[in-house]
């Protein structure tokens, strides 16, 4: 056990140091009928497999739940349960709160159990924005809150959600003769907002599947950490996103390079960037938004002006943030020439 006492006690799980070191086992596995490309199906893999046996994965409604889990078949090994749409914050805040009481009173066996629960960004940074918020402040209770984003309500035929991006072409958005733009708001900035809101969470990560190894290792920092901890992972949808699935990786690769999709983690209250986001950060160019855009056809009718806008949102990001990409506040001394004070 890694920590102090029984009540807060996590599995050691140490970082894999390289693929060569990462177990063999899999916990996700055949059964389940996600579409060809799939990353979302990916990070449910790459998840469980960080986390090991002795976790139980809950799943609230979306692609992750209705795809995985048809009658009699299903690829996961690990005890997993289905979740409301909006309730991944309360299944996992309850079930680890039931274990605890349940090893409190001797009648299961006294043991860390990773509690792991996923939601889809509707679920997540829409509608269970609430309980994966209450969840974050009660730091008694260990679990991992995995928001899996692929950008859309998918399962029910891609509905723009808080989490769509600019413009995209979504059944709610589809692009007409008079208004080429229907969706003009900014997508939430969801791990920001999880880790400048909750003092007391002690981890929040970014990740994406292009990267699995450096994936794994945030899930498994994540759950060994203790108390109460989020992911968001940026995850590539063929269907939704309208690109040929063998793409599915170098756009998740591109959204790094961009600097759309920044990889950080915030350790209590320390923020860490990773990989190809700590080279932008040390001074690599940021490849131009374009690149990733145009390879998908839900931005098919963007116009240059629209790249332009696309790419002003995204320099803004990188340039204007206290926290470069990670939180949106400005410089005191920014702010206050912006409100005409001196
Ligand atoms: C309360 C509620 N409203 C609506 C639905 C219908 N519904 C099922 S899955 C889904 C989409 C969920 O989107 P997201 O969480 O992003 O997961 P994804 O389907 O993209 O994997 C919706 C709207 C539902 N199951 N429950
Ligand atoms: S619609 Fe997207 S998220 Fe859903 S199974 Fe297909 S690729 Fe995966
Ligand atoms: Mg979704």
């Amino acid at each position: 056990m890694a920590e102090t006492t029984f009540s807060n006690a996590t599995q050691v799980l140490e970082a894999f140091r390289g693929i060569k070191k990462v177990t063999l086992e899999e916990y996700f596995t055949s059964g389940h009928r996600t579409c060809q490309g799939c990353e979302s199906a990916l990070i449910m893999k790459l998840m469980v497999k960080a986390a090991g046996p002795r976790t139980i994965v809950l799943g609230s409604t979306g692609c992750m739940y209705v795809a995985n889990t048809t009658y009699y078949t299903t690829p996961w090994v690990v005890p997993w349960m289905h979740t409301q749409l909006g309730s991944s914050g309360s299944a996992a805040l309850g079930t680890s709160a039931g274990l605890k009481a349940l090893m409190a009173k001797g009648k299961m066996k006294a043991e860390p159990i990773n509690v792991i629960a996923f939601c889809g960004d509707g679920g997540g940074a829409d509608m269970g924005l609430g309980a994966i918020s209450a969840t974050l402040t009660h730091k008694e209770y260990n679990s991992l809150i995995l928001m899996y984003d692929n950008e859309s309500y998918a399962n029910t035929d891609i509905q723009l959600s808080g989490s769509t991006p600019y413009g995209a072409n979504t059944t709610f958005s589809p692009p007409g003769s008079v208004h080429r733009i229907m969706h003009k708001r900014w997508k939430k900035n969801m791990a920001g907002m999880m880790a400048a809101g909750h003092p007391e969470c002690r981890y929040v990560a970014t990740v994406c599947g292009s990267y699995a190894v450096e994936m794994m290792n945030k899930v498994r920092r994540a759950l060994a950490i203790g108390g109460p901890t989020f992911i968001h992972s940026l995850d590539p949808c063929p269907k939704g996103w309208d690109y040929d699935p063998m793409l599915s990786h170098e756009l998740g690769e591109l959204a790094i390079e961009t600097g759309i999709f920044p990889l950080y983690e915030v350790e209590d209250g320390v923020v860490k960037y990773y990989g190809k986001t700590k080279a932008i950060v040390d001074g690599r160019a940021r490849k131009p938004v374009r690149e990733y855009l145009l390879k998908q056809g839900r931005f098919a009718h963007f116009t240059e002006e629209d790249l332009g806008y696309f790419q002003a949102k995204v320099d803004e990001m990188w340039e204007k943030w206290e926290i470069p990409a990670v939180v949106p506040f400005r410089r005191l001394d920014a702010a206050k020439a912006a409100l005409g004070k001196h």
